[in-house]
């Protein structure tokens, strides 16, 4: 089939999910110039990004494509906004979950229609791309699993909730014994909401299938992420950035296996002493608020300012893949129990008190052999920034230089960003 054909053929995909056309094409003309400047100009790609590049270069074509397959065959959609919600129990009743958060500001003024400017633009992006109806995930998902985790995504669900069908799951913000057995019932009623959707059952062996699926996916994560342990780099923070971002909505078991592939070439580079930086390039760990997919800025910056990501302490980082569900549970009860207490390890800034995320990021500077950290907040989220607070004074008692930084998804602070990241890593030369 020929590149015209294959276009064409998405367009009527597009206009049969009711989207926008007009508007999306320029969205479809913005993204690959995007990626083209951040990605393609990198010198010493493994081979193995070539899969990685494929599927954002055809980011509202193939997957799309698939998932309206799977929806023909009879099967669900759910959209999810936080890794707190349990994949596993989607997958186990034959549905696909699929991540929704905008990382774009092509979405955010959509999202300012109906919130408040000073809302964070994660939010604003995610409305922003349902109701301009310029993404085709956000019209392909047949429901949208919402979560009380913080102020403005709780009143976005309300809101959203009038367009699609929306469930929320009631996060506890403490880490209690009480709180982790409240979770399991939460999780335990978004079973049953999923099995009244989809019209399957959540078996104890199903449930086990979808529990395995996703530590697979897992696993290719941490084993990706330990390779950036090494002193020379096999591959970018860039690089990595865009595998965690993909990993939200690719295929679990295609993605885990693709990611393995890249590995085994990052283990011989690793042999062979390949770095794609500099020896002695600062090592650079990023720590906050997730970067959704296209939000490529600050990697961008940091790599081209003399610095090399080694780590995301982010929920599009370690947040998403460390701890593995207990796959020796038997029955579904068990198995649900064994789900909460996984999920509760992750330790977002939404929780009171959140000491854990500090001894995270100490433990993950010590492993990825950190030379500072950028604590990286999206504008408007108080939470993240508010807890900055701890994180640079943990920072600091332990001598990890650290810089504190806020931003959005628009392109205007981009110089001053520079200026400040580059005068960071020029420090920690000097140090
Ligand atoms: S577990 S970080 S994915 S809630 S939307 S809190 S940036 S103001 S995304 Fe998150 Fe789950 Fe926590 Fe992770 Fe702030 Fe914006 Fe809220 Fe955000």
């Amino acid at each position: 089939m020929k590149k015209e054909e294959i276009m064409a053929d998405y367009h009527e995909m597009w206009k049969d999910l009711g989207m926008d056309l007009e508007t999306h094409d320029q969205l479809c003309e913005v993204l690959p110039q995007a990626f083209g400047d951040v990605y393609l100009s990198q010198e010493n790609r493994p081979e193995g990004m070539d899969y990685f590049n494929f599927v954002v270069a055809e980011i509202h074509g193939v997957r799309p494509a698939e998932l309206i397959e799977h929806q023909k065959k009879g099967g669900k959609v759910f959209g999810t906004f936080c890794v707190y919600v349990p994949d596993e129990i989607v997958f186990a009743a034959d549905a696909i979950a699929t991540g929704l958060c905008g990382g774009s500001q092509f979405w955010v003024p959509g999202g300012e229609k109906v919130l408040p400017t000073n809302t964070c633009p994660l939010i604003k992006a995610s409305v922003g791309a349902r109701l301009d109806r310029t993404c085709p995930f956000f019209r392909i998902a047949d429901m949208y699993v919402g979560e009380t985790t913080c102020d403005g995504k709780k009143k976005a669900w309300e809101i959203l909730s009038e367009d699609v069908p929306v469930h929320v799951m009631n996060l506890p913000q403490m880490k209690r014994g009480k709180d982790i057995a409240a979770w399991a019932e939460e999780i335990a009623e978004f079973k049953d909401k999923v099995e009244e959707f989809t019209g399957n059952t959540v078996t104890a062996d199903k449930l086990a299938a979808g529990i395995q699926l996703i530590n697979t996916k897992r696993k290719a994560l941490q084993r990706l992420y330990d390779l950036r342990k090494n002193e020379r780099l096999p591959v970018s923070g860039c690089d990595a950035l865009l595998i965690s971002q993909i990993a939200f909505y690719d295929d679990p078991a295609r993605f885990a296996e693709m990611t393995n592939k890249l590995c085994d070439e990052l283990d011989e580079r690793v042999k062979n002493g390949v770095s794609v930086v500099k020896d002695g390039t600062k090592r650079i760990m990023l720590t906050g608020t997730p970067l959704a997919i296209p939000n490529w800025k600050l990697h961008n910056i940091v790599e081209t300012s003399g610095g090399a990501v080694v780590c995301e302490e982010m929920c599009t980082g370690t947040r998403y893949f460390e701890h593995l569900v207990d796959e020796s549970r038997t029955t579904v009860e068990e198995q649900i129990q064994a789900l909460a207490e996984r999920y509760m390890n992750i330790n977002c800034a939404c929780f009171t008190p959140n000491e854990g995320r500090i001894d995270d990021i100490l433990r993950l500077a010590r492993e990825y052999k950190v030379d500072g950290i950028i604590d990286v907040n999206l504008k408007f989220c108080s939470l993240y920034d508010t807890e900055g607070y701890f994180v640079e004074r943990a920072m600091k008692e332990a001598g990890i230089p650290v810089l504190g930084i806020e931003t959005d998804y628009t392109d205007s602070d981009a110089q001053q960003l520079r200026t400040r990241v580059s005068a960071f890593i020029e420090m920690l030369n000097n140090a």
